[in-house]
């Protein structure tokens, strides 16, 4: 099964709440938000504080990126938000793997997220523990970047894991995800695609029929609208 994450972080911050109900309606599978500190990442995007009022208005998983340093400092905030799907990049931290399971303890789904240039070998010794590894396309940071054609490979190598090892890790991709890299992305094995300004914010049409028809496009069902 395919899913469609679309990044909050690109959605019109003057009606939110209208782009989270326009999605919903569209049958999204999952929130994609977020979370940067400034340090790790060059920028800020959304934080817990607008996750809180998110969790108000939708019932669709929350999928939170983190994309800062010391993410162990964002686990029982989290936790207490009752997010579904949290991911922490590997590059920083030193102890994934007891971040990995105080995350699942939490009773929350654990990723761990890969920057362009980190190698799928790194989560050799991690793998079996985690839920989902979300592959970076881009360098994290900014919306509307170029699609690193590199991540397809990526993908092709953590399939590879998960059939010789028999996980049931997903594989997300974020970044420059359009119509073409999408289905490149789902032909190497990836299962999760953050939805973006390259596939619904930035279509030109409102983003109800910009979400369906993307779906559509891709090659996904498409629920009707209510
Ligand atoms: C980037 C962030 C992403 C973006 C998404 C935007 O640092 O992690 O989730 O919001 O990639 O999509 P697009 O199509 O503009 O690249
Ligand atoms: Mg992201």
């Amino acid at each position: 099964m395919i899913r469609v994450a679309p990044s909050l972080m690109c959605a019109n911050a003057l009606h939110l709440q209208k782009d989270i109900e326009d999605l919903d309606h569209a049958g999204v599978d999952l929130f994609h938000v977020d979370i940067m500190d400034g340090h790790f990442t060059r920028n800020l995007a959304m934080n817990l504080e607008i996750v809180t009022r998110i969790k108000t208005i939708t019932r669709t998983p929350i999928d939170v990126h983190l994309m800062v340093d010391n993410p162990e400092s964002y686990l029982l905030s989290l936790q207490e938000l009752q997010v579904e799907y949290v991911s922490f990049h590997i590059e920083a931290t030193n102890q994934p793997l007891r971040l990995i399971q105080r995350l699942k303890a939490a009773g929350l789904k654990a990723g761990i997220a890969l920057n362009p240039g980190t190698e799928v070998e790194t989560l050799s010794v991690l793998a079996d523990n985690l839920d989902y590894v979300l592959v970076m396309a881009v360098e994290p940071g900014f919306t509307g970047q170029k699609f690193i054609a590199g991540a397809l490979e990526k993908i092709s190598a953590l399939k590879r894991l998960v059939d010789e090892r028999n996980l049931s890790l997903l594989i997300e991709v974020d970044g420059g995800i359009s119509l073409e890299t999408g289905r490149r992305c789902i032909e190497r094995g990836a299962s999760i695609l953050v939805a973006g300004t390259s596939s619904i914010f930035n279509r030109g049409a409102d983003l109800y029929s910009a979400c369906v028809e993307f779906k559509r496009q891709i090659g996904l069902g498409v629920t009707d609208p209510p």
